[in-house]
């Protein structure tokens, strides 16, 4: 056992610092795609299609291309006022459940050119993301109601076919988000994902595959929840897409429902222990700014306020997750004034995280006789903001913290007391005037290595 200083640290809890078990869990890190997606936690979902002109939530696959009367799309004013809330890329439905295409598909009658509307959605969203310095990704329905191959493994050609398309027509894609929700009543279907992904890796190397996909995992539930401790280090069977394919929707009524969160312990020790193989899977939360994916006039009196989407952003972006927040255009081709103004107000409010940095500091590895690290300021201070990132490149390592306030000569005030890190862990904590600040770890996996540590006023 490390010689820890006996008034700041403890004896770890318990918990081994440093033995095989403790080496196999901190031997799993992030690939380079994964990391790199890490600093932009923040993104947009746009639920736009078919049923945003029938006012479905789920269409029946019966529709025709004439159904979709859409008459215009302003992507600019789409792509603004999403980059106002502080996102940092949008993800668009290119083709959801009821298997209508948003681009000019070869593949397919059943898409945006055959309709009244005539042009390619897709193009004009990702156009205007790359002009607006946004990243695009795509979302593609692996159920698909209306393809008549579905059902047969000819779809798995078709599907492909399509991934492909989006994966080349359309410049740089971030995300490729695979939806698990299926029918309860679909046909039985064996998708070939690691055809997909395949797929995925070698047209698009830089995206990282969420949800059926082995990059991003799903954090469980639509409601902006995430579990208190949020590892990235997990089972690797969770990538397994049936798995997440049986816990997803399957039915209309259920797709705004935003059933339980899953609130299971997915990565302490005693669940890794038993565990042979283990995977970086960080979550990400997916959640509408209204009631519903798709617009509609009736949830207009559902658009959650700032503070609400706010406080989704520190449960989420502030607790080692990504944050997808789903903002779906109207019948008519806008952002409803409603939703831009809370993106507006959100942006603000997330601003006001980073606007008086005090101190941000670099630390690096802690050596393993010495759990703390001691931050001074210029002059006393009234910290609001503290933000704590792991160095994920060498796993995720913090397992509980404690931080003080320094308000004298070795007069110190616990501020906040914390578990996982991971990524990121933003603290809100009661202003407090102090001239420094000190950061004792609890509990590790070996040693902390942590990428920076700042305070902001
Ligand atoms: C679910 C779908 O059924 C919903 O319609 C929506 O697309 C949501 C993001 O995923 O599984």
């Amino acid at each position: 056992m490390a010689n820890f200083d006996k008034n700041w640290t403890t004896d770890n809890k318990g918990f081994p610092l440093d033995d095989e078990e403790v080496r196999r869990y901190i031997s799993v890190f992030p690939s380079e795609t994964q990391l790199k997606h890490a600093n932009k936690p923040f993104y947009a979902f746009i639920h736009f299609g078919m049923n945003t002109a029938t006012g479905r939530e789920w269409g029946t696959g019966g529709e025709t291309c004439a159904d979709f009367t859409i008459e215009s799309v302003a992507a600019k004013q789409w792509v603004s006022a999403i980059k106002k809330s502080g996102a940092t890329g949008i993800i668009l439905t290119c083709k959801h459940h009821d298997g209508f295409c948003l681009w000019h598909t070869l593949y397919s009658d059943f898409c945006v050119a055959q309709s009244p509307f005539k042009e390619d959605i897709v193009k004009l969203v990702s156009d205007e993301c790359h002009a607006q310095n946004m990243d695009f990704g795509v979302y593609l329905s692996p159920w698909d109601m209306h393809e008549e191959t579905y059902g047969k493994p000819e779809y798995n050609d078709y599907f492909c076919n399509q991934l492909e398309e989006l994966l080349t027509n359309y410049g740089e894609i971030f995300e490729v988000w695979f939806d698990g929700a299926k029918g309860s009543d679909a046909a039985e279907f064996d998708y070939d994902w690691g055809r997909y992904y395949n797929t995925v890796r070698t047209l698009q190397p830089n995206a990282n595959i969420a949800i059926c996909g082995p990059d991003i995992r799903w954090v469980g539930n639509e409601s902006g929840r995430a579990r208190k401790n949020e590892y990235s280090v997990v089972p690797a069977s969770l990538r397994d897409a049936e798995k997440t394919m049986a816990k997803s929707q399957q039915n209309e009524k259920s797709a705004v429902k935003f059933v339980s969160s899953k609130d299971e312990d997915l990565g302490s020790r005693k669940v890794l222990k038993k565990n042979a193989y283990l995977a970086w899977y960080p979550a990400e939360v997916d959640v509408s700014i209204r009631r519903g994916w798709f617009y509609s006039k009736a949830d207009d009196s559902t658009v959650k306020s700032a503070n609400e989407l706010f406080d989704i952003y520190m449960n989420s972006v502030g607790n080692n997750c990504y944050l997808l927040l789903n903002v779906p255009p109207t019948d008519k081709g806008v952002i409803h004034k409603k939703d831009a103004r809370v993106l507006e107000a959100l942006g603000k409010k997330i601003l006001s995280i980073y606007q008086k940095p005090v101190l941000i500091e670099k630390v690096g590895a802690l050596s393993e006789d010495k759990g703390y690290v001691d931050f001074k300021f210029d002059r006393e201070r009234k910290i609001r903001y503290v933000i704590i990132s792991e160095d994920i490149s060498r796993s995720q390592r913090i397992e509980a913290f404690d931080l003080y306030a320094k308000t004298g000569e070795n007069k110190f005030k616990k501020v906040y007391s914390g578990t996982v890190v991971g990524a990121r862990k933003i603290m809100k904590i009661t202003p407090k005037k102090c001239d420094g600040m000190r950061l004792v770890i609890r509990q590790s996996r070996s040693n902390p290595v942590i990428k920076s540590v700042g305070f902001y006023e």
